[in-house]
């Protein structure tokens, strides 16, 4: 059975779009990559082990919030809710969710990876043989299409795992507006990772076993595998630092020393220290989180935290039907 995409959500452009994107991130100067290029299924694999790091407090976090909280979220929630899943992975965040629900309306899992979607949704519904599953094969930051609103119930939105971090405050104010139309009348439950001492931080990115490098090095095995590229994966070295006054874990992969990287008969030089950069992964308070959200018209509601206040999981109530 194929891997589960950890985020297949950033599976938006096929793979001639890989080559396309690589060439263009190559030109540029500061050299940039979106990080939809980490999750090959070499990239799921690494991020499913990211998760089950020491280091890496997310993911457990956020599953012992859903754990503890699930039954008051599946009563705001309420009877015959449509729960729409933003970018669906393994599906086992929100089996959490399904569990303490009374009679959902349905599960609309969208994401861009088909066949990982129709897996993950047969394992479902395996041990879900009542609920009605209604996969959504789109990318969900662009227009798409889902199955029409219930007639009782509402529709919520479910976004965990802080992946709305790796948007630039532009792009998550734009997603932010367009699940607020479509949720209308509803409500989105959000996880975001929260702003904390930039050593615990610092540690989340750059775990001792070198997953964390292996993952972003990834992103140049791939274009050798997929795309045939010329370059030593071994010249570059991972770097992930906190940039507090923007909030965010930053990624790049940093050259030791001058090398070349060839694609496509092209030859990209890179000079000793210079960097491609992969992946902003944004921190942010609640308050700001909240301030963000009113601008795309949700209302601030319930918030569920851990005791140290690493990560929430918000209730943002959508406007009016
Ligand atoms: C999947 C985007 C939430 O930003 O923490 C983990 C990805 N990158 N380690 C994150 C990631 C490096 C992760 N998100």
């Amino acid at each position: 059975m194929p891997l589960p995409h950890a985020a297949p959500w950033l599976h938006a452009v096929p793979l001639e779009g890989y080559a396309h994107d690589l060439h263009a991130a190559l030109r540029q100067r500061p050299r940039s990559i979106s990080p939809k290029y980490f999750y090959d299924d070499a990239g799921s694999a690494l991020f499913e082990r990211i998760c089950e790091l020491p280091e890496y407090y997310p993911t457990r976090t956020e599953l012992a919030l859903l754990r503890s909280h699930a039954a008051e979220m599946a009563a705001l929630m309420g009877e015959a809710v449509q729960l729409i899943e933003y970018g669906a992975g393994a599906l086992r965040k929100v089996r959490l969710l399904l569990d303490a629900l009374s009679a959902p309306h349905s599960f609309v899992p969208v994401d861009i990876s088909g066949p990982h979607l129709l897996a993950a949704c047969r394992a479902l519904q395996a041990e879900h043989a009542s609920l009605a599953i209604q996969p959504v094969v789109a990318d969900f930051t662009r227009p798409h299409d889902l199955p029409a609103r219930p007639q009782r119930g509402q529709r919520v939105g479910f976004f965990p795992g802080s992946s709305i971090g790796n948007f630039s405050p532009d792009q998550a104010l734009e997603f932010l507006r367009m699940a607020a139309q479509e949720l209308r009348g509803g409500a989105l439950l959000i996880g975001v990772d929260l702003v904390k001492d930039p050593a615990v931080l610092h540690a989340a990115y750059n775990d001792a076993q070198g997953v964390t490098a292996a993952f972003n090095l990834n992103v140049l095995a791939r274009a050798q595998r997929e795309l045939g590229a010329e370059l030593d994966p071994a010249g570059f070295a991972h770097s992930a630092f906190y940039n507090a006054p923007l909030q965010r874990i930053e990624m790049h992969l940093q050259s030791r020393g001058r090398q070349q990287i060839r694609l496509d008969q092209r030859v990209y030089e890179f000079e000793d220290g210079e960097t491609l950069h992969t992946e902003h992964s944004h921190k942010f308070s609640v308050a700001g989180f909240q301030t963000l959200a009113a601008r795309a018209g949700f209302k601030a509601g319930p918030v569920w935290q851990d005791a140290r206040e690493w990560f929430a999981l918000l209730w943002l109530q959508a406007p009016a039907a």
